[in-house]
């Protein structure tokens, strides 16, 4: 057997492992009523300031908690508790991607029924995290308008393993003269249909539009038994 052979079964049983843990956590989520929304992005595109957004504007209508992984510091639970809402750090050390264990572990101590939302912001990686599903009924891309818009076709297995995509920092996009027309047939091209959300975590353009997506899914989700909702997450090869 050559070493590359073991490493890519090796790699086989890691994600194995994961999918096991991850629908545990999944069925877990849909009983106890919590709708779970994951945000993936390259590091900087945005994840922790629309994220503390979105917590502080849910929180005056919903019960909302945040998970975020980073490989050091507490900075971003730091910057997350300001929106008063329960908020944990994992620190991966050397791992670029959270997985569904990580997950189970940072949620002892929480009882999930108490809330509505629970979101968890991955590490900055757009590779690492598309094949680990955490459980999630919704993943979230963030492509920021500083980043270029071809990267949905430089990446696009992160883009494949997301529901939706968000273009973020929309109020630098003169400055930066973003194309938007090319951004959208770039993630088109990648994902035939996806949903794309335009926001500024700095003015809050396009929030409520957002927020009142996740409102409208949650509520969907809510609606459709368990049994029928596991093992939503299709993993990209
Ligand atoms: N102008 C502008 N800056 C933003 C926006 N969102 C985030 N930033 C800035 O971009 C940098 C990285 O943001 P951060 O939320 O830490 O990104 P993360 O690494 O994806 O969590 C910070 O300096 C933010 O203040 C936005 O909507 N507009
Ligand atoms: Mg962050």
């Amino acid at each position: 057997m050559s070493p590359k052979t073991r490493m890519i079964e090796v790699r086989q049983n890691v994600l194995k492992q994961n999918d096991i843990v991850a629908r545990a956590l999944r069925e877990r989520f849909h009983g106890a009523g919590v709708f779970v929304v994951s945000l993936v992005s390259s590091p900087g595109a945005g994840k922790t300031a629309l994220l503390e957004n979105t917590l502080t504007l849910l929180r005056q209508q919903y019960r909302v908690a945040a998970l975020v992984g980073d490989l050091a510091t507490e900075n971003d639970a730091a910057r997350l508790a300001r929106s008063q809402a329960p908020v944990k750090q994992i620190i991966t050390g050397t791992v670029c991607h959270l997985e569904a264990a990580m997950i189970e572990s940072a949620l002892a101590g929480w009882k999930l029924s108490d809330l509505d939302f629970l979101f968890i912001e991955n590490v900055g990686n757009l590779v690492c995290p598309s094949s680990y599903d955490l459980g999630e009924d919704l993943r979230l891309v963030l492509m920021s308008v500083t980043e270029g818009e071809d990267k949905p076709l430089k990446y696009p297995t992160i883009f494949n393993s997301a529901d939706v995509a968000l273009i973020t920092k929309i109020d630098l996009a003169a400055a930066v003269e973003f194309d938007a027309t090319a951004a959208n047939a770039s993630i088109q091209a990648v994902r035939p249909g996806m949903a794309i959300f335009d926001v500024s975590a700095k003015s809050r353009q396009g929030m409520e539009e957002f927020l009142d997506f996740l409102r409208s899914r949650r509520d969907v989700a809510r609606a459709v038994p368990a049994s029928q909702d596991a093992g939503a997450f299709a993993a990209p090869d």
